[in-house]
């Protein structure tokens, strides 16, 4: 997913010039893909000890999966230089696979030996297990041993899944033993090869104040998460959810140290740790509390955290939310802008009862993951409900009114390349403000503040338009001082609206009980012609 747009923010704010240093190197690092991760049919884990960090400075002693050794460039989708696997990475990676493959996993257990032995679960998934010993749930590697495993992926399958430590669960998936997968669809149904991604290039190459010469590409692992044709989607993005609590952590650290060199199975050479009263003070989007969640994927600075949290979209495209729960707590996950209509869960499309080629999942407002628990929903934004018209720009003729033709569902879906494509008709033209520029009249109740009021934030583009035109145009309420065109208001730079994507549960959305923090990152909806780049 794409960084924040981070030389807006210093330009606002005028950090300290050591802090520009290091936001500068923030800049330079590279970051990639929506929902990246390895591919094939054949992956060799590990499971092995390192450190996580927090955005409080605290380093955390975790254990997670990684890969036993760097796998090729072309085992990894999308496809992106720079990515890595590093031996030990929570989430651990993504695994990309395909319905119909048989899987061969293979995992190397590397954790200290008084860490006993460890596994994974392929919950939904017929598993043939060799090598390893028996353990309760599966088959186990022993420390400084191996065990395979054998998975079917069904012809059938589609969607996201979870996997996780089979051993100790209550220690080893707290201690960030955990991933996803997920599962191409063997069959993309033809209707989902349109779509809005298809028009973006078009309307960002009529677009005067597109990045000239670049056009959106597509970032997608596939045009549906299962295959059936309601299952269609423009973009998407993987979230894992999870909390840690640093006292268990701290005192697996402190007995694997005393324990230090012990024998693997010898008397007294194992792990003690309560797991129980659990008080959770770090809550997790892809292993990273906010704000390093919105910070790049891959980026340096998290050498065992590479996944972000960091969503795009244009209006009106189909955004797949991938969605896991995968620590011990319950979380009521809230997506600002829309509902989320549920596809499936646990990789199983809900099917109507009444009729069984259709789709009759929920549509959510809290996305509320129960422990282990995937799903796979559809979230769009169009404006709708607002009750003023936040299209309200025109960036081909600063003095025309873009046209809005309502179709069946009153959106203006008739030209799909337009600039306001997914415009809720019935606010056309609705003013929002009282003395305002570009297309819609004035009238309107609101006196926005002036754009160059630092306090307004990053975010605020100078406009109550969607758009790097209306930018362009976008004067201070004084009407002598032009934003646009600074550094803090480029229009190529994004201007998107924002939106707080977070848990509901309040607590989770502080850093050891400090706010704002945790389990919460902010969406930007930007305008068709503002082409979102993955790869950087
Ligand atoms: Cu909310």
């Amino acid at each position: 997913m794409r960084a924040m747009n981070m030389k807006t923010l210093i330009s606002k704010t005028q950090l300290l010039p050591v802090l520009m240093v290091a936001v500068a190197l923030l800049l330079t690092a590279p970051a990639y893909a929506a929902a990246p991760g390895i591919t094939g049919t054949s992956f060799s884990l590990t499971a092995g000890p390192a450190f996580s960090s927090q955005p409080d400075g605290a380093l955390i002693y975790s254990w997670g999966y990684g890969c036993t050794t760097a796998p090729p460039a072309s085992a990894f989708l999308p496809a992106m230089p720079g990515a890595n696997c590093p031996t030990m990475q929570i989430p651990g990676p993504t695994l990309i696979v395909h319905a119909g493959d048989i899987l061969t996993v293979t995992l190397t257990n590397n954790l200290p030996p008084a860490a006993g032995n460890t596994s994974i679960l392929f919950p939904g998934f017929a598993v043939a297990t060799s090598d390893g010993v028996g353990g309760l749930l599966t088959q186990e590697a022993v420390p400084g041993g191996t065990v395979t495993y054998t998975v079917t992926v069904p012809a059938t399958a589609g969607g996201t899944h979870s996997y996780y430590s089979g051993t100790q669960g209550d220690l080893q998936v707290e201690m960030g033993l955990y991933g996803a997968i997920i599962v191409i669809p063997s069959a993309i149904p033809a209707a989902c090869n349109g779509g809005v991604h298809a028009s973006n290039a078009t309307a960002q190459s009529i677009s005067s104040l597109a990045h000239p010469g670049v056009l959106e590409t597509d970032f997608r692992l596939a045009h549906a998460a299962y295959n059936h044709a309601e299952a269609c989607y423009d973009r998407e993005y993987l979230f894992q959810f999870s909390e840690m609590d640093p006292i268990i952590h701290r005192a697996a650290e402190e007995q694997v140290t005393a324990l230090s060199g012990c024998t693997a199975g010898a008397p007294g050479c194992s792990l003690n740790v309560p797991t129980e009263p659990y008080h959770a003070v770090y809550f997790l989007i892809n292993g990273r509390s906010m704000p390093d969640d919105m910070d790049s994927n891959y980026g340096f600075a998290y050498p065992h955290q590479p996944y972000n949290g960091n969503p795009h979209l244009h209006p009106g495209e189909l955004v797949l939310l991938r969605i896991i729960g995968q620590g011990r707590m319950q979380h009521p996950f809230h997506e600002h802008g829309n509902h989320v209509r549920i596809l499936g869960r646990d990789g199983n499309l809900l099917l109507s009862a009444t009729d069984p080629n259709s789709l009759a999942g929920p549509a959510l407002f809290t996305t509320t993951t129960t422990p282990g628990m995937a799903m796979d929903g559809i979230f769009y934004w169009t404006g709708r409900g607002l009750n003023w018209d936040p299209y309200g720009h025109n960036p081909l003729n600063a003095t025309a009114t873009l046209p809005c033709v309502a179709d069946g569902n009153g959106y203006n879906t008739g030209a799909p390349t337009a600039i306001n494509y997914f415009e809720w008709c019935a606010d056309h033209n609705k003013a929002l403000e009282a003395a305002p520029f570009g297309d819609v009249a004035g009238g309107g109740p609101v006196s926005l503040p002036d754009p160059n009021i630092m306090a307004l934030g990053a975010w605020y583009g100078g406009s109550a338009y969607l758009g790097p035109n209306a930018t362009v145009r976008a004067v201070g309420s004084t009407g002598t001082i032009p934003p646009s065109g600074t550094v803090a208001n480029s229009p190529t730079g994004e201007a998107g609206f924002a939106f707080m994507l977070h848990s509901h549960n309040e607590r989770e959305i502080t850093t050891n009980n400090i706010f704002p923090g945790g389990m919460m990152m902010i969406m930007l909806v930007d305008s068709r012609e503002f082409v979102i780049d993955e790869s950087k």
